[in-house]
């Protein structure tokens, strides 16, 4: 067994279609455990460093003014191979391709406002949780 952590961020468009609870439920359901889950509104220096890998992309800008538009949902998740399974339960990165049953493929018709980020990599999950949590705010349970 792989217990890994992820991170996860129900993005702006999410957050003002009422998605929040969905979305968590999804989590909660499949056995996830949240190890910690907050509500904020990202700075641009947030956003940049989060999309770090993105900078210098033709959509960098327009992500970055997405994601700090209006506030997120991030949140630490734990569990078997966790990182690959919240990327299998969020579907590909464009909503008109993500398969139905997956939260892209239910909930996005785009692929700029997809709805939610995951961590690509158990170091990336590590790194982005640094960005969103400070370490107090993740909980041991
Ligand atoms: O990890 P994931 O979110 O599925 O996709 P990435 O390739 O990491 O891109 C991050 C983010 O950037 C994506 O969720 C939407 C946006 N984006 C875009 O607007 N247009 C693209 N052609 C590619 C990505
Ligand atoms: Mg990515």
């Amino acid at each position: 067994m792989a217990v890994q952590r992820t991170f996860v961020m129900i993005k702006p468009d999410g957050v003002k279609r009422g998605l929040i609870g969905e979305i968590i439920a999804r989590f909660e359901r499949k056995g996830l455990k949240i190890k910690a889950l907050k509500m904020k509104k990202l700075t641009r220096e947030e956003a940049e460093k989060l999309y770090d890998i993105h900078k210098g992309k033709p959509f960098f800008e327009e992500l970055i003014n997405f994601v700090t538009s209006a506030p997120v949902v991030g949140m630490v998740l734990e569990g078997d191979e966790a990182v690959s399974v919240v990327r299998l339960m969020i579907g590909p990165t464009d909503g008109r391709k993500a398969p139905p049953g997956t939260i892209r493929g239910d909930f996005a018709l785009s692929i700029g406002e997809n709805v939610i980020h995951a961590s690509d990599s158990p170091e990336r999950a590590e790194y982005e949780i640094k960005v969103f949590f400070k370490d107090d705010e993740i909980i041991d349970w």
